[in-house]
């Protein structure tokens, strides 16, 4: 996250951080129910990192490389559903499903640093200009070699898909899937390593989760907005797929 401020967990407790065993930490992510992270497909394009085996998801984490066994919830992936759609070349359709299991067989256990995020109702709108709220454990700026080592959160305002449209943005690369936020001064952003994390609004007093942390030209670029992946069209998808997969395959 470019700009912003550091957070302890508890102000966005449904952040997850996913780890690659060999790669330490891959993306972001969000509890949307006590066994389901929803994250970003592209964090699994790397042929490697579909090796299910190798990848663990934390919860109630506020440090990448610190543990706090009080706070933290630690998980294997049972299962992880990448979209039918998902399209590596333009990042349409960049939403995966992590199904978490505990060493204990368990799922997510709500506390003060692990809760759920709710979804948006189907097809809800947000006007443009509305201020939402992005977190991860992503870059600091552009040129930074590393992740930040603490959970960042900075505000971002909603554009619309006509304004992120325009040649000087992003033209023809933005699909009725994705939306965009930034801010006017370019102050803030998500960067790399933010992937896959919430970007959540606030509506009628509660949190939804409206974007996945997807894809953007540099970090807090001038006229190169951070692009989201728009939950509202997934809502289907979301349901059919951590209902189903309860009881069959696929
Ligand atoms: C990335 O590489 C990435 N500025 C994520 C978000 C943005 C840029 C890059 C948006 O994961």
């Amino acid at each position: 996250i470019v700009g912003g401020s550091f957070i302890p967990i508890e102000s966005h407790p449904w952040v997850a951080a996913i780890f690659h065993k060999r790669y330490g930490f891959l993306c972001g992510g969000s509890l949307i129910s006590p066994c389901w992270v929803l994250t970003a497909a592209h964090c699994f394009s790397d042929g490697e990192n579909t090796k299910i085996p190798h990848l663990s998801v934390y919860l109630g984490k506020s440090a990448i490389n610190d543990t706090d066994a009080d706070k933290e919830q630690k998980f294997i992936v049972e299962k992880l559903i990448i979209h039918q759609n998902y399209n590596d070349s333009n990042y349409n359709s960049d939403i995966a499903l992590v199904k978490i299991k505990s060493r204990n067989g368990g799922c997510a256990v709500r506390s003060s640093t692990v809760r759920t995020v709710c979804l948006p109702p189907l097809h809800t709108q947000l006007p443009a200009g509305f201020t939402c709220s992005i977190a991860g454990f992503g870059k600091e700026s552009f040129e930074l070699p590393r992740f930040s080592q603490y959970l960042k959160q900075a505000d971002v305002k909603l554009l619309s898909n006509a304004e992120c449209s325009s040649e000087l943005q992003y033209g023809n690369r933005i699909t009725e899937n994705m939306f965009c936020a930034g801010s006017p001064d370019s102050s803030t952003d998500a960067c790399k390593g933010d992937s896959g994390g919430p970007l959540v609004c606030e509506a009628s007093g509660r949190m939804f989760l409206f974007g996945v942390v997807s894809w953007g030209e540099g970090c807090a670029w001038k006229n190169k907005p951070g692009v989201y992946t728009r939950v509202t069209n997934y809502n289907k998808w979301i349901s059919a797929k951590t209902q189903l997969t309860e009881y069959t395959e696929g």
